[in-house]
């Protein structure tokens, strides 16, 4: 099924507000190309939280195969970068996607990550200092030899089409090193400004990614950028960006997670779940904890509801 929308031109860019830890040299080349790589950003520490949140998944996901008999060892002793992939060799990609193609829990390791002030100075300067972390963010374990693993072309965009949410920026974070063979991120420069283009939900992995056909593509006559960095970078870019990732062909999981973020006064989603006020210098009372995070409040205490800036 063809699906089509029109987005807004992107208010992104304009006016924006002074503030945040991008150089100009930095926001001009994400204004320009449309991404930006910020190497090493993180270190293993402030990375720990999400590390250990997801390694809690995988004792979960090792219990249950092995009580249903799908493994017959847990594999607790096995390195962070492979445990999952060893339990799923074997196995099918049905099996693998029982438990969804990407995550989305509660942790608090998540919640960390979505808070860290290095992360919101960054988006800060591209979007100003009203930070809402956008309900869609996504844990990845991809897996060696599961198709859901590669992600094919697209605009983030066309999971939200119907959103009046703009711009919404993607902060897209390696666990472990991300390269060309364990699938790194690869975008398309300079189409950061389309308007959302023509899709359809693809059928070969199993999960109907939304995808852009490759005539689309390669209509844009634009070399692609393949991403490769170390983990703890961070890889900025907005929902109109076209982006994709490529399979993983390496004996490892490559671990990541893709947090979003954007302005407070525009749609926080909710039909995608509960988003949290992430900074706010105008009302820094009601930036969201721990706690109302986990008990799906946008903010500090309950009421009133988040107001418009
Ligand atoms: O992590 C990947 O492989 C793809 C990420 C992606 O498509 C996204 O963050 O929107």
């Amino acid at each position: 099924m063809l699906t089509s929308h029109q987005a807004n031109q992107a208010p992104d860019l304009v006016g924006r507000p002074q503030g945040g830890c991008l150089s100009q040299e930095q926001i001009d080349f994400y204004d320009h190309e449309g991404y930006l790589v910020l190497e090493r950003y993180l270190g293993d520490q402030e990375l720990a939280g999400a590390r250990d949140a997801m390694s809690h998944k995988v004792d979960m996901i090792a219990d249950e195969l092995f009580a249903n008999g799908l493994v017959v060892d847990r594999l607790e002793a096995a390195p962070f970068d492979s445990r999952l992939a060893q339990l799923f060799e074997g196995l099918s990609d049905q099996d693998f996607l029982q438990y969804g193609r990407s995550w989305r829990d509660r942790l608090p390791g998540y919640f960390d990550l979505m808070s860290n002030p290095k992360i919101l100075d960054a988006v800060e300067s591209l979007i100003g200092g009203e930070v809402f972390a956008n309900p869609v963010y996504n844990v990845r374990p991809k897996v060696p030899g599961v198709a859901a693993g590669a992600v094919p072309w697209h605009q983030d965009r066309s999971y939200w089409p119907d959103a009046n949410s703009n711009p919404v920026i993607t902060v897209w974070i390696p666990v472990v090193d991300s390269t060309h063979e364990n699938g790194c991120l690869h975008v398309l420069p300079r189409t950061h400004r389309t308007r959302v283009l023509e899709y359809h939900a693809e059928t070969r992995t199993g999960t109907a990614y939304t995808e852009i056909g490759e005539e689309q593509i390669r209509a844009f006559g634009r070399r692609v950028v393949a991403l490769p960095v170390k983990a703890g970078s961070a890889i900025l870019f907005n929902d109109r960006n076209i982006h994709m990732s490529t399979p993983n062909k390496s004996d490892h999981v490559r671990w990541s997670v893709d947090l979003r973020y954007q302005p407070t006064d525009q749609d926080p989603m909710p039909a995608h779940g509960a988003g949290f006020l992430a900074r706010s210098h105008k009302h820094p009372e009601l930036v969201a904890r721990l706690e109302d995070w986990l008990e799906h409040r946008p903010q500090r205490g309950a009421e009133p509801v988040l107001p418009p800036v």
